[in-house]
């Protein structure tokens, strides 16, 4: 006869490993910060909604008020504009220890809206701008291969809770992301890397919002989802130790690689002061499956 402790055990094990809980919520979210910006743009609040029990951060629960700011590559904020990578001394940039032994290993990053880069479990940098101005940052740290690089990324959002901002002539207009990194270990983002979307808006209807159990954003039109403060949004449960080298990411597909065009670069000297080092040396923009309607999405590379 099985013990109860086994018998619980058990149970424990019968549940698959991702065990990522959807939940539907409809309407805005309240507002539980101030606002976080730190130099105008549009404003950075984060909310919460209260669905199926449970209360959910959006856009993402984030370490930008508590974890390590990134270094700027380029940021009007702070006066960092170089015109090009000769204008850059990476070697002023601080060295995050990792792993004692390990190589030290530098990066560029430019992410729509917001990141937060872990290397080897370890959260290394926060995007200092989590909405815009639009701005890049160049990490440095010291790891131990095999290298596991995992990024949390946002779509931030004005209207909190239903995936919008003011913009093009309305005042519900889903924004878009994009991430792009070049590390000098040679890792860039490309298909190669694993990704996945924790919450995704705005939808206009709740049969839409059901279809979405399977995470797949691409077959819906973003266009169509027409609704104001009455959308529709989906969340998933983030596992714990998403962000570490153990964690097993098989299940999640492969990323979806979108093109400068798509992402829109143009005008972000952000990005193309530096294409060089992104696009031209094979960094391509990558996210989970709509670059539009995906707005909290974890992303994952081991390199040996
Ligand atoms: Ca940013
Ligand atoms: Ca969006």
């Amino acid at each position: 006869m099985r013990t109860l402790a086994a018998a619980f055990l058990g149970l424990l094990a019968a549940q698959p490993a991702a065990a990522e809980t959807m939940t539907i919520s409809q309407g805005g979210a309240k507002a539980v910060t101030e606002n976080l910006s730190r130099c105008g743009g549009r404003p950075v609040r984060m909310g919460e909604i209260v669905a199926g029990g449970k209360t959910i951060r959006v856009p993402a629960e984030t370490a930008l008020m508590t974890g390590p700011r990134g270094t700027d590559l380029f940021n009007r904020c702070t006066g960092v504009t170089p015109r090009n990578i000769s204008q850059v001394d990476i070697d002023r940039v601080p060295v995050t220890d990792v792993d004692a032994d390990g190589e030290v290993i530098s990066g560029l990053i430019f992410a729509d809206n917001y990141f937060e880069l872990f290397v080897n479990g370890k959260l290394v940098a926060v995007d200092p701008n989590a909405f815009t101005p639009f701005n890049s940052v160049v990490v440095r740290f010291r790891a131990k291969r095999p290298v596991t690089y995992a990024f949390r990324l946002v779509d931030w959002e004005e209207n909190l809770g239903l995936g919008t901002e003011a913009g093009r002539g309305s005042r519900f207009h889903p924004g878009d992301g994009g991430l792009a990194a070049s590390f000098s270990d040679g890792t860039r983002t490309d298909e190669s890397w694993k990704a996945r979307a924790y919450y995704i808006a705005p939808i206009a209807d709740r049969r839409t919002a059901e279809k979405l159990a399977d995470r797949n954003s691409a077959a819906i039109d973003w266009r169509r989802q027409r609704c104001g403060r009455d959308c529709f949004a989906v969340h998933f449960d983030v596992p714990a130790g998403w962000m570490s080298p153990a964690f097993d990411d098989s299940g999640w597909r492969a990323a979806t690689v979108f093109t400068n065009e798509t992402v829109g670069v143009r005008g972000k000297p952000s990005y193309t002061n530096f294409e060089d080092q992104f696009i031209g040396s094979g960094a391509k923009f990558i996210w989970s499956r709509s670059l539009v309607l995906d707005n909290h999405v974890l992303v994952r590379k081991t390199v040996p």
